[in-house]
Parts: structure tokens; sequence; C-alpha cells
């Protein structure tokens, strides 16, 4: 299998996030992409390499070209007011708010294109957030080429941002940006199954209305778990794309009888609508032993998850997402890789 990575991941580097009204060291921090990194190589998955330049076209076909200027050039204007420290916005934009006329100050800009204030921007961002999506990219490309499944270790995160908004860790959706390259390079339709703890409500935006490709997410209802205002079942897609999303929510404490349940439906799916290719939002928050989370999948488990995803038989792209329990992080990334390859 080919694994891609980026060593630009490094340059996301925010110091501290809002946990329970205080601020500490952010969960999405460098340390993860690396331990994921050494874990499939010592596992023997196969050849890591460094993502390739595919251009960043699929990027610009599933965001607002308006957030993408924004990202790009905040850091500048950022400097120009004399901040050098990481931006958290103190606002974001309700939904009821004015949307289309962008704030002209700084301040008002970072709130308009945020939906949380968990995710500090810093100089490095999009740098780094332009390398997870050449990750994704690269990731399609081997996996459309070979007709078999590839790993991308894409960092920061990408399936909480959505069309003109960044949260959540995320700043730019790889898995969306990798589900259009799927479709530009000729698939007619491609599944998208998004496996994180967290509902990825920035992938259900960007596809909420079309047919070409359908988003399937397994993950803690929303009731009791972040992004809170997304991810309920009853979010089936709209106009063109009704019926092209499926939220398969579970409670709080799921062990894996319950999630492989769920897995099943996602599974039956995926199979109706003859996607002919497949993206993995891969989180492992999933584990019982995550810090953020509330699921109590064992490491053994994401083996089963694994053999789960190769029974859907597909040229398919994983690209990491969550999954904050560094000690086994690593572990389990593989453990869904050699399952998947039947080891
Ligand atoms: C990103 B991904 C903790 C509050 C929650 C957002 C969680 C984002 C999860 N400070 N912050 O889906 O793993
Ligand atoms: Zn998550």
């Amino acid at each position: 299998m080919d694994l891609f990575y980026s060593a630009d991941h490094v340059f996301q580097n925010g110091g501290a996030e809002l946990n329970k009204g205080s601020l500490v060291p952010c969960f999405e921090n460098p340390t993860r992409a690396d331990i994921v990194l050494s874990a499939v190589q010592s596992a023997g998955i196969g050849t890591v390499q460094s993502a390739g330049d595919h251009g960043l076209e699929p990027l610009h076909r599933v965001h607002d070209p308006r957030y993408l200027e924004f990202l790009e050039h905040f850091w500048d204007e950022w400097s120009r007011a004399g901040r050098d420290w990481d931006a958290l916005p103190a606002v974001c934009r309700p939904a009821a708010g004015r949307s289309g006329l962008i704030p002209t100050t700084i301040d008002g800009k970072l709130g308009y294109f945020a939906f949380g204030v968990d995710s500090p921007i810093v100089a490095g961002t999009w740098r780094a957030a332009t390398a997870a999506v050449k990750v994704a990219l690269s990731t399609v490309a081997s996996a459309a080429d070979r007709g078999e499944a590839a790993f991308g270790i894409a960092r920061p995160p990408g399936h909480h941002a959505g069309p003109d908004y960044f949260g959540g860790y995320c700043f730019l959706n790889n898995a969306a940006a990798a589900a259009q390259d799927f479709l530009d390079r000729g698939c007619r339709r491609v599944a998208i199954l998004d496996v994180d703890y967290h509902h990825g409500n920035g992938t259900q935006d960007i596809f909420y209305r079309r047919s070409d490709v359908l988003f399937v997410s397994i993950h803690a209802d929303p009731r009791t778990a972040f992004p809170y205002y997304w991810g309920h079942g009853d979010e089936t897609g709209a106009g063109p794309g009704e019926g092209a999303n499926l939220n398969l929510p579970l409670p709080r404490g799921t062990q894996w009888p319950v999630y492989s349940e769920a897995l099943g439906r996602a599974a039956d799916r995926i199979a109706r609508v003859h996607a002919e290719a497949l993206v993995i939002s891969l989180g492992l928050d999933t584990y019982e032993g995550d810090p953020l989370s509330g699921f109590r999948l064992q490491s053994e488990d994401f083996v089963r998850l694994g053999q789960g995803i190769a029974a859907m038989a597909l040229p398919t792209a994983f690209l990491l997402e969550g999954g904050y329990a560094i000690d086994a992080l690593g572990a389990n990334a593989a453990n869904v890789l050699r399952g998947y390859l039947g080891r």
C-alpha cells in the first residue's frame, strides 16, 4: 500500500485551545502525524512517500474563493496589525447573521469565517493545511491509478472545514478535495465514509446538495458531542442531493457490536449507490482511551474496521482525521490498515 506524508504538517503548531472553559495545550499537535508515520513504517504496511504536487484545483472546487483568499493571506494581515501570537477568533458569525458581506477589519473577517474558537491560526497554517491537501491528492492519485487503497497521513485534519469556514482543528477539507479529485479523474459517483468520533459537518455541508458524492458518517450523537449543531439522522441531503447524506449517530459509550451494525448499514448504502471510489475520513478518536471522546472501541476493533472497509471492495483513499490518544494512535492506525490488507 502507498503511504503519503508531508513534513510541512509541523507548521500547524498552535499553542493553546479552549477546553472546558480554560486554555490547554492543543490536542491536535504535530506529534500526532509523526507517531502515525513511525507506526505504519515499523508495521511494514508499505513505503512512505512524500506527497507530490498535483495542483490545488480540487480544493478550489470545494471551497469558496473568498474563504481561500482569506486563509492564504490572513497571517500577513494579522502581522501587519502588529500581532505575532496565535489567532483565535473572539466571535463567530451566527447562522442568522448577515452573510455575504465580509467585514473589512481583520477581527471581523476572522469571526466571519470561523464556526468555533478552538482552532488557532498560526503563521504556518496555510502551508500546513495545503500540505495536507497535497497528501490527500497524492493518496487519491495512487488509489485511482492502482485501483487499490492508499493511506494519507493528513494533518491538520479537514472534515469540520466547510465551504467557507474553519473550526474543529480543520481549515481545508482534505476528504472533500479527495472526493472531488476522484470525480475529476472520471468516477461517476464517489462515497465518503467518515468514521471519526465527531460528525464531519464540513464535508456534509460541502456536498449536501449534490448527488455525485454520497456522504456517510458514523459518529457520536450531536446532542452530546461536538460539533453539536449537525449530524442528526434526519439530515438526508437537499435538492438534487436528497438521499445522498446518511448520518448514523450512536450513543456515548458505544462498543464494537453496536458500532459494527452501523458499519454494516454504511456498507449497504455505499453498495446501493454504485460508488466507484471511496474516501475514508479516518478518525481514530473512537478509541476507548481517547481524551476528547466517549466511544469504547479497543485497539483490536480497528482491525475489524479495516476488514469491514476492505469488504466494500473499492479503490480507497484513507485520510487521517482525529485521534488524540497519543500512546495508542499509531497502533490503531496500523491496525486499520492491517485489517484492510488481511494481515
Ligand atoms: C476534531 B476531529 C475540546 C473541545 C472540542 C473540538 C473537537 C474537534 C475534533 N477543546 N474541540 O473531529 O477529531
Ligand atoms: Zn474527531
